[in-house]
């Protein structure tokens, strides 16, 4: 059907690949082509032809007060008016290097970064140098943005378009990746066994979330630790979905468990691109001018990020925004639970505060292979049938769905109400 939507999605495919600068954005797992945006404010989105959506992509996670919330857009204004970029040390990094060490313990000192992807790309570095090792511990389904060594068994886009290992990236940094499936620390431990004195590190989401959105089992977490520990590997947490969303302090305060290295973004970037990583001292001592290991970037600490990230955590604090968005989570998965008893279908809801996902899927689902049970052609009706009545979930049955403290109630009333109708005409 004819319309601005379409006209530009033609467009962009005569010069940008596939239409989109991230793949996640294609709609092809739904079978269509994506709307584009002329706006968004609080919870929801306008598109190019004048439709609304109740918003639960939520720009994949950054914004956490929802669209263009007034304390974010301000902060960045007055920063404008200062200068767009420096590339000279700027108090906001400070300010914000500050804020990331209190509210996440385990992180001792950190370094700003663009994106999640040079986020974890930098930790390996780093674990690698800091413990002269090679070949790294990863979960499949967990995403780690595109780094080379990561793009293995991976989860969100790749996984989605069904090419989970990026063609261009040599065997040689492929066959220093281990893969193992979630929640399985025998598999692990015989891993270690296996590699004896060359993994440098175990890096995973602690709460995947790039294959659908499912959870450590009790105990998992720990057990890396310990692992980690005795065997001389450093423990990564890539907290860039979960970090400062699904409490101050990330899954890592949730469960307990200190990471040497955490890698982050999305929500302390406060929409602008940012990411972040940080950890122990004498780990990050390793990083040049101090040590030995290099790592830069021209936009680093950028004011303007700095200043969106920084209104949006303090904001966050300031509204007690983790009891708010745990409110609004609950209301989501009461509604959502009504719809899917009545619907009589197998759907598997997860949820963790702001966080959640409908599995087109039996219980129980604690891994890529749970995961990719679902039944992706139901899912991809169900897409349509909510986004046809205003209602936008992601369009791939393998991401996370994010609430803001700017959904109210009503909003989400209406979207139980969505589903409802949904998941009856399926
Ligand atoms: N990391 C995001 C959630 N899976 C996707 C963002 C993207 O790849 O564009």
């Amino acid at each position: 059907m004819a319309s601005r939507s379409s006209d530009l999605f033609a467009a962009a495919q005569r010069r940008i690949p596939g239409g989109v600068n991230s793949p996640v954005r294609a709609f092809r797992h739904v079978e269509a082509e994506p709307f584009f945006v002329e706006r968004a404010q609080g919870a929801k989105v306008w598109d190019v032809d004048g439709n609304e959506y109740i918003d639960y992509v939520g720009s994949w996670g950054p914004a956490i007060l929802g669209h263009a919330p007034s304390v974010t857009i301000n902060a960045v204004c007055e920063a404008a008016a200062r200068g767009l970029s420096f590339g000279i040390p700027n108090p906001l990094e400070v300010e914000m290097a500050e804020l990331l060490c209190k509210w996440m313990p385990a992180i001792e000192k950190v370094r700003m970064v663009n994106s999640g992807t040079e986020a974890t790309m930098s930790c390996l570095r780093l674990a690698r140098a800091f413990t002269g090792r090679d070949k790294i511990i990863k979960f499949d389904g967990c995403y780690h943005g595109h780094v080379d060594a990561l793009l293995v068994k991976t989860g969100s886009g790749a996984l989605t378009h069904r090419r989970p290992d990026s063609a261009g990236v040599p065997q040689a940094f492929v066959d220093l990746t281990i893969s193992l499936p979630f929640n399985n620390a025998e598999l692990v431990r015989a891993a270690f066994r296996q590699n004896k004195n060359e993994i440098a590190a175990v890096l995973l989401e602690p709460i995947p979330a790039n294959a659908g959105l499912y959870f450590p089992r009790q105990d998992f977490l720990a057990i890396l630790r310990e692992e980690c520990t005795k065997q001389g590997a450093l423990l990564i947490f890539d907290e860039v979905m979960t970090g400062f969303r699904v409490a101050r302090g990330g899954a890592q305060e949730i469960y307990g468990v200190a990471p040497d290295l955490s890698a982050l973004g999305k929500v302390i970037g406060g929409g602008l691109p940012v990411g972040a990583f940080g950890g122990k001292a004498e780990i990050m001592d390793q990083l040049s001018p101090d040590g030995p290991v290099y790592q830069a970037g021209t936009l680093s600490g950028n004011p303007l990020a700095m200043a969106a990230g920084l209104a949006q955590l303090r904001e966050l604090e300031r509204i007690n925004g983790w009891k708010l968005l745990e409110k609004l989570g609950a209301q989501f998965e009461k509604v959502a639970r009504d719809a899917i008893s009545e619907a009589r279908i197998d759907v598997t809801l997860h949820r963790i505060g702001s966080m959640f996902c409908l599995f087109f899927a039996s219980e129980p689902i604690v891994d890529l292979s749970g995961a990719q049970r679902s039944d992706l052609k139901m899912f991809a009706k169900f897409f349509h049938a909510c986004l046809k009545r205003g209602v936008y979930f992601a369009p791939s049955q393998f991401e996370t769905g994010f609430i803001s403290t700017a959904h109210t109630p009503e909003d989400i009333e209406r979207t139980g109400a969505v589903m409802r109708e949904a998941l009856a005409s399926l």
